[in-house]
């Protein structure tokens, strides 16, 4: 057996926070906290290559999840619109011809680790894209969420979490103001938490320990697997598992680098300017945070700075998102969200994630 260190065990992992808060378009702020607006510097010193010197870019106050979206909030809206999240619908015909039936049913991409000297240079080596894998089934159709109220959902794409956000009269956050959020008020560190390295004994975050994606020594409680949410400390804004745990989406369309400031404020570049460098015919969201996959000497993106691209149409066992309500326009006066899953150019593009780059972990 690979030593993936895949803890798929019953047992459900307790959760962390002594209350879990689960709103409704009734209870709109429920659950969220407000961050008063501000200038910050946003990237830094590039670490890698799609990241950005640092500018400085000025945001407006917002109110902001206080934790990843859970597994008990998304069933919630999901009780009460009846919706149906991407992985749990078979991709038009139309939209991908060049896939078999097989390969157009419902599923979603899940992690499963790989044996040691395996080609870290290959995500498909440790990501399979398993049929009946969805936000309820996060393993694939044998497992469940049944007492996993408390962890963050996953395998939910953009659309689904916009939707998810629509339905409370939010929004997704901009990279700007996920970052801005995620720095907690620090200027210019490395972490959310400040500027000293993760240290396993002193856990900060869900990510990994050891060799990437071979073995976790779970160091941090939670081996290979999103935890609840809150299990770590708060940033300085009082938000929790803005670092690790999992990939967050953004309404930013990702390309290499940072737009010029003015840009940045209102959201990053058009998406005619989307460019993943490795799969240049998908456009993609910008993704943040890193997760419980991220490990120091593969991904090494839980840092505000990091960013990855995500594609719009697939999810997986490592991105969820939290939601922002602006403290200027209402956001049911905003755009609807864009149709998916396919849109132009992205008929023929791989499917709910081929292995590309924003999977690496
Ligand atoms: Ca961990």
């Amino acid at each position: 057996m690979a030593a993936t260190a895949c803890d798929r065990s019953p047992a459900a992992p307790k959760a962390c926070l002594a209350r879990l808060e689960v709103p409704d378009p009734s209870h709109q702020h429920v659950g969220m906290v407000f961050v008063p607006a501000g200038t910050f510097a946003m990237g830094a010193a590039p670490l890698r290559a799609e990241e950005g010197p640092p500018r400085t870019v000025q945001v407006g106050g917002f109110w902001i999840d206080r934790t990843e979206v859970t597994n008990a909030a998304f069933a919630r809206f999901v009780a009460a619109t009846g919706y149906r999240t991407l992985a749990e619908r078979p991709l038009e015909a139309r939209r991908y011809p060049n896939l078999t039936e097989a390969q157009r049913a419902p599923s979603s991409l899940v992690f499963v680790g790989a044996a040691p000297g395996v080609d870290r240079r290959s995500p498909a080596n440790w990501w399979r894209i398993i049929p009946g894998a969805d936000w309820r089934h996060p393993q694939g159709p044998d497992s469940s969420i049944t007492g996993r109220d408390a962890l963050p959902v996953v395998h939910v794409a953009y659309a689904d979490a916009l939707a998810y956000a629509r339905w409370l009269g939010r929004d997704l956050p901009t990279e700007a103001e996920w970052e801005y959020a995620a720095r907690g008020g620090l200027a210019g560190k490395r972490y959310a938490w400040g500027d000293q390295p993760a240290d396993p004994s002193k856990p900060r975050a869900n990510t990994w320990q050891g060799v990437f994606p071979v073995l976790d020594t779970g160091a941090d409680g939670y081996k290979a697997q999103a935890a609840p949410v809150g299990c770590y400390a708060p940033n300085g804004f009082g938000l929790y598992d803005m670092a690790g745990n999992v990939w967050e989406w953004t309404k930013d369309w990702f390309k290499p680098g940072l737009e010029p400031a003015a840009t940045e404020a209102l959201g990053g570049p058009p998406q005619a300017l989307a460019l993943d460098p490795n799969e240049p015919q998908v456009p993609k969201h910008v993704i943040k945070g890193g997760s419980f996959l991220c490990s120091e000497d593969y991904c090494f993106r839980y840092r505000p700075a990091a960013r990855s691209p995500g594609p719009p149409d697939s999810g997986a066992s490592h991105i969820g998102f939290r939601t922002i309500l602006r403290a200027g326009p209402s956001p049911a006066a905003a755009p609807p969200p864009a149709p998916a899953p396919g849109g132009p150019g992205q008929a023929t593009g791989p499917v709910r994630g081929a292995g590309g780059p924003s999977f690496r972990s």
